[in-house]
């Protein structure tokens, strides 16, 4: 049996948009419930062997909206390595070579070292997320990630009681990623997070969306998603994962430090030097579509503001 993924579906086969978007959607949540068979799909080339998401089960608490559409998620992109324009990733990315895939843990940990992304993913089952994801420029997407709690990979490296932060480093090849050339960032491109942000249960780390690996420009083979921060806490193709006491350095507040903290918490009280961060756009409308309001923490405030409340928002932003 030929299944088709969502990239093989093509617009002219469909009449009415809605069903098309229908039907992507009732795809991507069979597969991701296990009740497609996953054969014959080559969608899972960015996953070492042995790993499958056949068996991604649904998390309870995903957001109740309709995906945004996939075409739109997987070719409208941030990922400056690979080009600063929306469309650059989509049609740059597949020069990033993902196999094999190594991630090296360093600094405040008992269990450090180099770790292939086979023995990464081994022992986590991986759960469907739909999440909404808000970039700092305003639009944002309602995305199923697939993935599993950063928490249960992080504690697999016994974390000293020094490791107050940790910090992740995206790969930096300049022969696979065309955008390294041009000094728009501090690469490798890095983030971090507190070590209590890092373990709340909401971190994810992703491999896949709707039901399939992740595209090369969405991240691949392995990116974090921090629902409740702008989009660019959330680092795409990691390599190396460092705890320290300090906190650590991120490429963004390198950049332009007025602009970018190190919190960076979706927050329409506090806006951005240059715009309001009080409504967004989804993706994939026209720029005059309907803003809808911008939630407190992007809407997780119930799970995240206790992380918080001893900090000045306006200040730590
Ligand atoms: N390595 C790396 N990670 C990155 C970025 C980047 O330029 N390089 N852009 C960030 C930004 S600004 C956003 S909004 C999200 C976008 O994720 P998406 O393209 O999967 O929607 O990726 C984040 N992760
Ligand atoms: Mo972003």
């Amino acid at each position: 049996m030929l299944i088709k993924t969502a990239r093989d579906i093509k617009n002219s086969e469909i009449t009415p948009e809605n069903i098309f978007r229908d039907r992507r959607r009732i795809l991507a949540a069979g597969l991701a419930a296990g009740l497609l068979p996953g054969i014959g799909l080559d969608t899972e080339a960015a996953l070492p062997d042995g790993i499958s998401l056949n068996k991604t089960k649904p998390w309870p608490n995903s957001i109740d909206e309709e995906y945004s559409d996939f075409d739109d998620v997987t070719g409208y992109n941030n990922y400056y390595e690979f080009g600063t324009g929306k469309t650059d990733p989509a049609r740059y990315a597949h020069t990033l070579v993902t196999d094999p895939w190594s991630i090296k843990v360093e600094g405040e940990a008992e269990n450090t070292g180099t770790f292939t992304l086979e023995d990464i993913l081994r022992p986590h089952s991986f759960e469907q997320r739909v999440y909404r994801l808000r970039c700092v420029e305003a639009w944002s997407a309602v995305v199923p990630w697939v993935g599993f709690p950063l928490a249960d990979l992080l504690k697999r490296f016994s974390p000293t009681s020094k490791a107050k932060y940790v910090q992740f480093f995206t790969l930096y090849e300049p022969n696979q990623m065309p955008g390294l050339r041009y000094p728009v960032l501090e690469w490798p491109y890095r983030e971090g997070l507190t070590i209590a942000e890092a373990m709340n249960p909401l971190s994810l780390m992703a491999i896949g969306l709707y039901g399939q690996a992740l595209p090369n420009q969405n991240g691949a083979p392995l990116r974090l998603v921090v629902p409740w921060k702008y989009g660019f806490k959330s680092i795409k193709s990691i390599v190396r994962i460092r705890f320290q006491e300090s906190q650590p350095q991120t490429s963004w507040n390198m950049a332009i430090s007025q602009e970018y903290g190190f919190y960076s918490n979706v927050n329409p009280r506090v806006d951005h030097p240059r715009w309001s961060q009080a409504s967004e756009r989804r993706i994939g409308g026209s720029l005059f579509s309907a803003r809808t309001p911008t939630l407190m923490f992007n809407g997780y405030e119930a799970e995240v503001a206790h992380l918080y409340r001893d900090l000045d928002l306006a200040k730590n932003y």
